[in-house]
């Protein structure tokens, strides 16, 4: 009963950290599984790091790459680091 007690206690004061022990399940056919998140499947090696452990980035063959201090958009274009997520959009499809 104690430890009922406590685990509803923790629960109504940490509910993020309790929401973010839990294990998700994935719509496996459009969504990829970072363990404990879903990001889209086209968020996949998309030189992006989607998953807060940034699962979705690792063992990825890409094709381009930005030289070291540039931001790669998810057009694939490079833009430097320092521009990230200024207010402004310097990729063509604003996801800086
Ligand atoms: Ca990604």
């Amino acid at each position: 009963m104690m430890r009922l007690l406590l685990v509803a206690a923790a629960a109504l004061l940490l509910p993020n950290v309790v929401a973010f022990s839990r294990a998700v399940s994935c719509d496996l056919e459009h969504e990829y599984s970072c363990g404990f998140q879903c990001i889209p499947l086209e968020f996949l090696c998309d030189n992006v790091r989607d998953c807060h452990n940034g699962l979705d980035e690792e063992s990825c063959e890409y094709l381009h790459s930005c030289p070291i201090g540039d931001f790669m958009c998810r057009t694939g274009e490079c833009v430097s680091s320092h521009f990230k997520c200024n207010g402004l959009a310097e990729c063509s499809d604003g996801s800086d």
